[in-house]
């Protein structure tokens, strides 16, 4: 026991612990860790790496901090001493709402990953003061809520950093946030989050509504806010500026502390531009360079290329982003010139007009900046990278073939099983010491106890506890009554028509028609859904609408609910996740294979011993090299046959759904009576058009693959010591998806820290 934490702690309190409240207690805890923050030494070096990006999932930060500082044991031991447990305390922190999904929480493993491979880079982005809607259901319906999550006492430390940031008509000024990111066993870097001083909560009304135009008091308000109109997108453009700007005045003043000479800035940093929406740090960083620091174009322009580099995370239309010119020209006109003369450029080099960056309708693409102008470009999975380079991306990759790689994501194991699966951690380290913990490809020590049936069965009774866990949980977070001895089949993720939740919905609605049928499962399914969908997106709504009816109709009839029940977590985020992912048996990965750029759900799973029931799409494809066959589920067509079918617009789902009776009753019940009685016949009914006559991610194509599938898996599970196999399979094979790896991968080949 560490008798001077506990000291601390009383001194910080001024009383004892004992007689402290669980708010007062982790207030004490928030500035004893700060403290310890403070004390670390800095990551530095020659060449500085900037990461600048629109998310940052980071989640709360309490356990992982003092996890990475080395003292979570003994601050949890004094804290149970005195009659508290660490997880009480900590649900008392708010979670940072920075981020929307995969982009946002790879951003922060990447930063844990950072640090703790004593890299000197930090993290660029915005503090928004409700950053992603709070998720609230009513009337089966997903509701939006503003989400604050920034009390007096936060992580965030005010600076006294400040730029101007020049936009048309008015020039704002902003404040530079800085969070603390320590490494594990190593030094510290820093995340910065630009505010503006006079943003002001006080106009939000009505759920999320504000006045979109008031940009001195709206622009860190919101991540996303909706942008289906003008005023939207023009809110979009002045927020990624203002980002961008902060960022490229923050890295020339610190390369001009540091003594470097601009001529040779690539030479120093590197910026790792985090999909498209940090772009505009191009032709800012070459108008200041030539505006302020005396350098020709030419020149501004050949550094700048030197320095930047850009990674792409979707190949949907929604990421690559296209501004108007006439929407650039009311923000931001002082970049138009620069950004002109950089399609110029582009023009002159190559005449194909599929890599000029402002197209024949006066749009900017955005990614086509990145890439000309840009020294790398890379995708974030093995398959996805392919898929670039030979269509997505092509005619790019035709041109810079040497810029283009691939970097598969990865997830920090000290956020991903040391933290959310505590006894699981320890168990491991028990069999193979901790040597795993810095070096993740260690885990394939763990293939040694394959056929130790006590081993085997200790596996089983952590992920049992876990699961136990998660049923208080949802208990008490939304009054869900689960039974912990059924199979828990798991997908959280936002909701997007190509991860195909929909396809999840149509099972659960022939798993009812069998059990109504009298076919009996051995075990009871427990079906968890978790996932928010963008307020502008309709069919997103719908498919929500469609799970929470299915959710309703099972808990009210008797003779199906002992054997199936779906329960759709609220609001699902990061520290959701952490509850889930530990219990997860089956996790379900099923996007239309080609869609899911890589993943990094499927990695937090595989590493917490569930088994991937999933398409060939993403960095699924990498787990099913490393796991092989036994070891996952694969269903549905292959990625090159799906690119076919778009290219030749050979898709057709009313063929299916009119040539195949079963899929046509599984629609159909979207719309029955059953299901109008409880829901809304518009959502409901628009949904099953759009499924019957459009289903442009292909759900009914692989629908019966996917049923057949599942249906093997709930039947292997039985077979108790072959699937704690699978189990233990999966996480030592889980060593290559640590952001370790993956941020050691990024630095030999891009960053060169
Ligand atoms: C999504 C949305 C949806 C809501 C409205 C606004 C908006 C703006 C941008 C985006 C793009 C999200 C990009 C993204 O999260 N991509 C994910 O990146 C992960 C990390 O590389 C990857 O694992 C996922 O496959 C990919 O979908």
């Amino acid at each position: 026991m560490n008798i001077n934490i506990e000291q601390q702690l009383n001194f910080i309190l001024g009383k004892s612990l004992d007689r402290a409240s669980k708010e007062e207690i982790y207030i004490a805890l928030l500035n004893f860790t700060k403290k310890n923050l403070k004390q670390m030494k800095r990551n530095s070096g020659d060449r500085k790496l900037y990461y600048i990006s629109a998310e940052f999932l980071i989640g709360k930060l309490l356990s992982n901090n003092l996890i990475n500082l080395g003292i979570f044991e003994e601050v949890r031991d004094v804290l149970k001493k005195h009659g508290h447990s660490l997880t009480e305390i900590e649900e008392i922190e708010m979670e940072p709402s920075l981020g929307n999904g995969g982009l946002g929480r790879l951003a922060a493993c990447f930063l844990d990953s950072i640090a703790t491979l004593g890299l000197n880079g930090d993290g660029v982005g915005l503090n928004y003061h409700d950053g992603l809607f709070m998720q609230k259901f009513r009337d089966n319906k997903q509701e939006e809520e503003k989400n604050p999550w920034i009390t007096d006492k936060s992580w965030l430390e005010r600076t006294d950093v400040s730029f101007e940031v020049p936009f048309k008509d008015f020039t704002l000024k902003s404040t530079m946030y800085d969070i603390d990111i320590p490494g594990y066993n190593s030094g510290c870097n820093k995340l910065h989050l630009f505010d503006l001083d006079s943003v002001d909560e006080a106009i939000i009304y009505d759920g999320i509504q504000f006045d979109k135009n008031d940009i001195k008091k709206n622009l860190t308000l919101f991540l996303y806010p909706d942008d289906s109109d003008e005023a939207g997108q023009l809110l979009r453009i002045y927020q990624q500026y203002f980002m961008v700007s902060n960022a490229a005045q923050l890295i020339i003043k610190e390369a001009e502390d540091r003594g470097v000479d601009l001529y040779h800035l690539h030479e120093h940093v590197c910026i790792q531009i985090n999909d498209t929406h940090p772009t505009m740090v191009i032709p800012e960083l070459i108008r200041i360079l030539t505006e302020q620091k005396n350098f020709n174009i030419d020149t501004a322009v050949d550094v700048v290329s030197r320095t930047c580099a850009y990674t792409n995370h979707t190949i949907l239309a929604e990421a690559l982003e296209k501004w108007p010119i006439s929407y650039l020209e009311k923000v931001v006109p002082h970049l138009m010139p620069i950004i002109r003369d950089l399609d110029r450029r582009v023009r002159r080099d190559f005449h194909d007009e599929r890599v000029y960056i402002i197209d024949n309708m006066d749009r900017v693409h955005m990614a086509h900046i990145d890439i000309h102008f840009g020294y790398a470009v890379n995708g974030v999975a093995a398959l996805h990278t392919e898929i670039l380079k030979e269509s997505e991306l092509k005619p790019f990759y035709d041109i810079y073939p040497q810029k283009f790689n691939n970097k598969t994501n990865g997830i920090t194991f000290r956020r991903w099983l040391v933290h959310c699966n505590h006894d699981l951690a320890e168990y491991i380290k028990e069999l193979i010491g901790p040597g795993y913990m810095e070096n993740a490809e260690e885990l394939e020590k763990l293939l040694q106890y394959k056929d130790d049936v006590k081993v085997l069965e200790k596996l089983r009774e952590i992920k049992a506890d876990a699961k136990k866990e998660l049923k208080k949980y949802l208990k008490m977070t939304q009054n869900a009554d689960i039974d912990e001895n059924a199979i828990f089949d798991i997908q959280i993720k936002r909701l997007h028509e190509y991860k195909r939740q929909q396809m999840n919905a149509l099972y659960a609605i022939w798993k009812y028609k069998e059990i109504k049928k009298g076919n009996l499962p051995k075990r009871p399914l427990m079906m968890i859904f978790g996932a928010k969908a963008a307020p502008a997106y309709t069919i997103a709504k719908d498919i929500i609408h469609l799970i929470l009816c299915l959710q309703q109709l099972i808990d009210n009839d008797p003779e199906v609910s002992p054997y199936l029940k779906i329960v759709m977590v609220e609001n699902y985020n990061v520290t959701k996740a952490e509850k889930l992912i530990p219990a997860c048996d089956i996790s379900e990965q099923i996007s239309l294979a080609s869609k899911e750029a890589s993943g990094t759900g499927n990695m937090k799973f595989m590493l917490n011993g569930a088994v991937t029931l999933g398409t060939e799409d993403g960095a699924n494809v990498e787990i099913h090299q490393l796991v092989g066959d036994d070891n996952i589920y694969i269903f549905g067509e292959k990625s090159e046959k799906i690119l076919k079918l778009y290219a030749t617009s050979g898709y057709c789902s009313e063929d299916i759904y009119n040539n195949d009776p079963e899929v046509e009753e599984l629609v159909d019940f979207i719309i029955s009576k059953d299901l109008i009685r409880i829901g809304d016949p518009v959502n409901l009914g628009r949904l099953y058009k759009e499924i019957v006559s459009k289903d442009w991610f292909m759900a009914l194509l692989d629908l019966k693959d996917y049923i057949r599938t599942k249906e093997r898996m709930l039947i292997d599970y039985e077979d108790s010591q072959s699937w704690e196999k699978k189990m233990l399979v999966n996480i030592a094979k889980a060593g290559f998806f640590s952001s370790d790896r993956t941020i050691v991968d990024y630095n030999r080949d891009i960053w060169h820290l």
